[in-house]
């Protein structure tokens, strides 16, 4: 619990819901605080998280109310900061699932592109709209949404500052899946459980791995593959996966 995130646990799926509604949860310094705080120190049992936010709309972004008052290296600082938190969801080693309504706007996009799957309403509007704002994006969207939909698309989206709906992002890969009104979060509960119940180590290789290896040459790429496949495939939970497959019987991992 913080000022503007609530926490709760549902055995091993803990969900951090974004909790500034009157400020349709945009992106303040001390919100961006206490979501790091909590991806330094998730709860105890945590294996999966879920971000949501409350009052209808996943993020609207960087506050703009507080973006006003910064310098040029203050505002350097400030988006080195954005970047070593969505570093940390991105690839802290825990799965992270998106539950999004209305606004993923801005820095609300950056947050949800460091995270792992993402669950769409039909309310969801996805916007990079700080052409309109007079300012640039600082929280790692020409990185992570340039990667899913691609430097040209990204481009576009800027200049013209449109808004995507669901179905669009679900094409693009902005989100994974499109869902009812008020179907997100149960939809993400749903799959935090399931991914909860893979083996650990394989969750880790997946978060640590993947992201950095599209990041690496072929070659190296490869090589860092074998080496998660070494390290999972001898592990504990490599022995009572396939065992589980063989007995016909679901795995029961550490
Ligand atoms: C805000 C913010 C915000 C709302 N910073 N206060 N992000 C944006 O450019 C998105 C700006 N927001 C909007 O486009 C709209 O607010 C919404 C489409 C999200 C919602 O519309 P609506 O009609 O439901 O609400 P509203 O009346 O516009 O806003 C309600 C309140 O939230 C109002 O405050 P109030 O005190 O007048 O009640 C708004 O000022 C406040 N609010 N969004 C501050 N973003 C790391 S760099 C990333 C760069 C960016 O993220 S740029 C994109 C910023």
């Amino acid at each position: 619990m913080g000022q503007f995130i609530d926490v709760t646990q549902d055995g091993p799926v803990t969900v951090l819901t974004i909790n500034r509604p009157d400020k349709r949860n945009a992106m303040s310094d001390g919100l961006l605080a206490e979501i790091d705080g909590f991806f330094q120190a998730p709860p105890d049992g945590t294996r999966v998280v879920v971000i949501t936010g409350r009052g209808g709309h996943y993020c609207a972004g960087l506050d703009l109310s507080e973006h006003q008052n910064r310098d040029a290296e203050a505002t350097m600082h400030h988006s080195r900061n954005w970047h070593a938190v969505m570093d940390r969801i991105q690839t802290g080693g825990l799965p992270v699932v998106s539950a999004m309504s209305g606004a993923v706007i801005g820095g609300g996009l950056e947050l949800a592109t460091s995270t792992h799957v993402r669950i769409a309403e039909p309310s969801c509007i996805f916007q990079l709209p700080e052409g309109r704002r007079g300012i640039f994006v600082g929280g790692g969207a020409t990185v992570r949404v340039a990667r899913i939909i691609g430097p040209d698309r990204m481009t576009e989206m800027m200049l013209t500052g449109r808004k995507y709906g669901t179905e669009d992002a679900v094409a693009m890969g902005l989100a994974h899946y499109s869902v009812g009104e008020g179907e997100s979060l149960p939809k993400a509960m749903e799959i935090a459980h399931q991914i909860a119940g893979n083996a650990a180590l394989s969750n880790y290789m997946m978060i640590q791995g993947i992201a950095r290896i599209n990041d690496m040459a072929r070659s190296d790429g490869l090589f860092v593959e074998s080496l998660c496949a070494a390290l999972s495939q001898t592990s504990p939970d490599a022995l009572e996966g396939l065992a589980a497959f063989l007995e016909k019987r679901p795995p029961q991992f550490r």
